[in-house]
């Protein structure tokens, strides 16, 4: 989230789509009734589906699962098009005025860079990425930049005039978003998506916010990144980021997933969003720096990450405390490099092709959450051996063994030896976790796990000591990483979460000083934040992002004081990164003269010498507004971006495709590109790709309170509050297809088939798809053979297909073809 949970009360009119708050957040969701009670707020849901969240909204919306850039795309050109523009905010805080260079292009679906990419206007066609490419590798995006001038800085055209600025590229690439052509390719009713625009809209006034909450439904697409990037870029035209009751708010997921993310457990990451060194544009410690350490793109302008050498020298450090020195570089060769994005797909790809020998499974139960359950197995199966960790027994422990027609294997050619280590559960340990708000929650254990589970850590531990045991007796390739890896833990096989706290906040190795000379941390002491950190070996920090968790005041995630601070801000309850904020972008709350856009809205505010107010300023503290220094310090630009250059591989605007399964089989605003041509399909998966003839329906898979995941199927209570796999179909569907309610169906896809129990709902519709119509299923995603219930269930990833967002490579969950036959 940009902004925080409570922050939501705020807001003056509230947008869910990609999401169902009310299900699968409900706790937090309590902030969105909040704003209804006290300001009369207006809700608007637009879902496949009228879900549980729209069953409390002002207004429910359909869509054709996957079709939302269409939507969102329409409501950039109709706010341009009504002048629904905080046109101040637009010209100072985004790069609105940024001209692009000479030979950026996109025609007919294409950006330039692309083999088959042509000028529309005669321009010369920039190098183009190799025909044949793959994935993101099908642009050569070097002309996806701005003009420079001769000191490296954009030019710009503060009149917006300028055919080739970024608003007048915008303006262009989005004016063939019609509400007829959104309608044509959403199914959603011209009338309810003027409702969603004049609402936002509205929000365009300087003394009005309005927000967004979303989750899967808008990343588990192939253009996921794309999806948000939209609505990143309406809140923007509106003058919403940085506001309170504003932002974009990605609602997270497990309890600890946002966690998961800050530390860096992503294949190419490291903690606090640093990036894991590249094999081929990092290879020596200065090219990493070179590249991590963009300059500012604009006179004047601050770029905060112009401090990654001190991230980055203190993340070393505590990788490897005294082996880590300036002659050898902090240890950076030990780094690995990536050479590849090692995420769910390219891994069970890799199993599958026999490239892997082992895998360990931790807190994960990758049978159930993987696409495509039939070829997970044979991936699975082609294993020499596998480890779970889990406090339970899941499907992943148990994917030899057969279960009927819910999981029909042949348990004897499977010769992959599985081991089950039993784990506490995070309930029965200490430890923080990391909510969608970006605050660090400590808590405590509620109840002593079982006698034979041990902790995580101390099987990693372990697992780390015995290695590092066989490395030191018997040598081998590379042994440095390891056997470097400081490990200061009292009791080397069980560090605590205390102490792996303690670290992520980080600590002087040496006193630190201010400019003046005093001492500011003594040596050993905890950090206060990371302006501390140094890049001359002299600080330690495993996450820069929470240095400010745990300091010589002690471990501020434990802190519970919820006084209000103005505006519902409770900066004392637990501790927020970075450094406490609760709203990020804050300083875009308020005029170029400093002063809050909204006097009703103060979040913070120049008082003559420095920013004081609700929330800790997200900008340099005693730095006088008015500079050339812009709000988005983040960003080489000091701006949003409306037009994001280099960094996503599918394209600097969002564009509209079709999902890989499309069920009208052509794309009406671009008919010579069906697909994002940035996907990454296997070849191996190209057969299991299925067609709109075969199989007709869209299927979408989602969540239910009831149960977590894959998990709460082992909790009798549960199994009783929702006992039975079910399927919603439309009344419509179950008249052509002679289903009754409560009747057995079988859902098939190219991949498989599961059978449910059918509910026939109005909460479905069909839709008019430019003459066609369409249905759409509805496929509660839980469901396994391990449960303590009444029948073996089936593996809904059975259905789903193995193909990833272009940029994250998260799964298309959201958008497949299937069929449905009474079983
Ligand atoms: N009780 C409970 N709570 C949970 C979880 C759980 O399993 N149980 N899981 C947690 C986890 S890990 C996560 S990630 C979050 C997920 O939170 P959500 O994303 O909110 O959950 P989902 O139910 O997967 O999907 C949300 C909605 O997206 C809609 N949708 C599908 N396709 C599209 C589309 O193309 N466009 C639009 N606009 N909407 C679409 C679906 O109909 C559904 O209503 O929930 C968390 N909370
Ligand atoms: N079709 C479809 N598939 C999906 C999705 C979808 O929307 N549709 N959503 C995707 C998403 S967003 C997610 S997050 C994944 C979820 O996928 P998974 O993470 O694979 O699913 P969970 O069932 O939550 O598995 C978590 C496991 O962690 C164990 N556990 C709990 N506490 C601890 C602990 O302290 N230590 C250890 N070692 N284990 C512990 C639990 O017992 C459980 O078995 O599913 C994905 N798959
Ligand atoms: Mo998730």
């Amino acid at each position: 989230m940009t902004n925080t949970w409570t922050d939501i009360q705020n807001a003056d009119f509230i947008l869910v789509m990609g999401g169902n708050a009310a299900e699968a957040h409900p706790v937090g969701f309590k902030w969105v009734i909040e704003a209804k009670k006290q300001k009369g707020t207006k809700l608007i849901v637009c879902d496949p589906r009228f879900n549980r969240t729209a069953s409390v909204a002002d207004h429910y919306l359909p869509i054709r699962s996957g079709t939302d850039i269409a939507f969102l795309g329409a409501v950039i050109n109709w706010l341009i098009k009504n002048d629904k523009v905080q046109w101040e905010y637009v010209k100072n805080y985004t790069n609105a005025a940024f001209i692009l260079a000479d030979d950026y292009g996109f025609n007919e679906g294409l950006f330039s860079g692309h083999a088959d990419y042509t000028s529309a206007d005669g321009r010369p066609t920039p190098e183009a990425a190799p025909k044949g490419a793959k994935g993101g590798a099908v642009y050569n995006n070097a002309s996806w930049t701005y003009e420079l001038d001769e000191n490296g800085f954009a030019k710009t055209d503060p009149t917006l005039e300028n055919p080739r600025c970024v608003w007048q590229v915008m303006k262009r690439h989005y004016a063939q978003y019609t509400p007829e052509m959104m309608h044509k390719i959403t199914g959603t009713p011209i009338e309810d998506f003027l409702l969603v625009c004049q609402a936002l809209g509205a929000t365009s006034a300087k003394n009005k916010a309005g927000t967004i909450l979303y989750a899967l439904g808008w990343t588990q697409h192939t253009y996921g990144s794309q999806n948000i990037r939209t609505m990143a870029m309406i809140q923007l035209i509106l003058g919403n980021i940085g506001m309170s009751g504003g932002g974009v708010n990605a609602l997270r997921g497990h309890s600890n997933i946002q966690g998961l993310s800050d530390l860096g457990l992503l294949s190419t990451s490291l903690p606090g969003y640093l990036s894991l060194p590249n094999e081929k544009k990092n290879p020596t410690f200065e090219d990493y720096l070179s590249v991590q350490t963009p300059k500012a793109m604009r006179p004047g302008q601050l770029n905060y990450w112009s401090n990654t050498p001190k991230f980055m020298v203190s993340l070393l450090k505590w990788f490897f405390g005294d082996k880590a020195t300036k002659e050898n570089n902090w240890g950076y060769d030990w780094l690995p490099k990536w050479d590849k994005m090692y995420d769910v797909l390219q891994m069970a790809e890799m199993m599958y092709q026999g490239q892997m020998h082992g895998l360990l499974v931790q807190g994960f139960n990758a049978m159930g959450s993987f696409p495509d359950s039939n070829r997970i197995v044979k991936a699975f199966s082609r294993l020499k051996w596998m480890v779970v960790m889990d406090p339970l027994n899941t499907e992943t422990a148990t994917f030899w063994e057969n279960h009927g027609d819910a999981h029909n294997v042949d348990s004897s050619s499977i010769l992959t030896t599985v081991f089950r280590l039993p784990v506490p559960c995070f309930a029965e340990e200490n430890g923080s976790i990391v909510n969608s708000s970006r605050w660090l929650q400590w808590h405590y254990a509620g109840a002593e796990a079982p006698e034979d589970a041990r902790a995580d850590l101390e099987i990693l531990a372990e697992l780390h000591l015995r290695i590092k045991a066989l490395y030191e007796k018997e040598g081998g390739k590379v042994p440095e990483p390891i056997i470097n890896l400081s490990w200061p833990y009292k009791v080397a096989h069980s560090p605590t979460p205390e102490e792996m706290a303690q670290e992520s906040n980080g600590w002087a190795l040496a006193d630190i000083k201010d400019e003046q000379g005093n001492i500011i941390v003594p040596k050993g002491g905890q950090l206060d934040s990371f302006a501390q950190l140094r890049d001359d070996g002299s600080t330690a920090c495993a996450c820069w992002i929470f240095a400010g968790s745990w300091t010589k005041n002690g471990n501020q995630m434990a802190r519970r004081d919820n006084s209000n601070a103005g505006l519902g801000n409770t900066p004392g309850w637990a501790w927020a990164w970075p450094a406490n904020r609760r709203i990020l972008y804050n300083r875009a709350s308020c005029d170029p003269s400093g002063q809050a856009w909204d006097p009703e809205r103060k979040l913070i505010h120049w008082d003559g010498s420095k920013w004081v107010g609700a929330d800790v300023a997200d900008y340099k503290a005693d730095q006088a507004p008015d500079t050339d220094m812009n709000p988005f310090i983040m960003n080489e630009e000091g701006v949003g971006r409306l037009f994001c250059t280099k960094k996503l591989v599918d394209g600097p605007f969002p564009t509209f495709y079709e999902p890989t399964e499309s069920p009208v089989g052509k794309n009406l605003l671009y008919p010579k590109v069906l697909n994002t041509p940035a996907v990454r399909l296997f070849d191996s998966v190209k057969e299991r790709i299925g067609n709109k003839d075969e199989f007709p329906c869209v299927g979408t898979t989602y969540r239910l309170t009831e149960h977590f995941q894959f998990w709460t199927k082992s909790v009798k209570l549960l199994m009783i509050a929702q006992p039975e796999q079910f399927v919603e179909i439309s009344e419509e569907l179950a008249a052509q297809k002679k289903i009754a309610k409560g009747d057995t169906v079988k859902i098939s896809t190219k991949r498989g088939w599961v059978e449910a129990k059918a509910v026939v709902t109005k909460r479905l519709r069909p839709l008019d798809i430019n003459g066609q119509t369409v249905h759409q299923i509805g496929i509660p995603l839980h469901g396994g053979w391990v449960n303590v219930g009444e029948k073996k269930q089936f593996l809904i990833n059975t259905l789903t297909p193995f193909v990833g967002d272009c940029n994250t490579q998260t799964p298309e969950y959201k958008t497949f073809l299937c069929n449905i036959e009474k079983a």
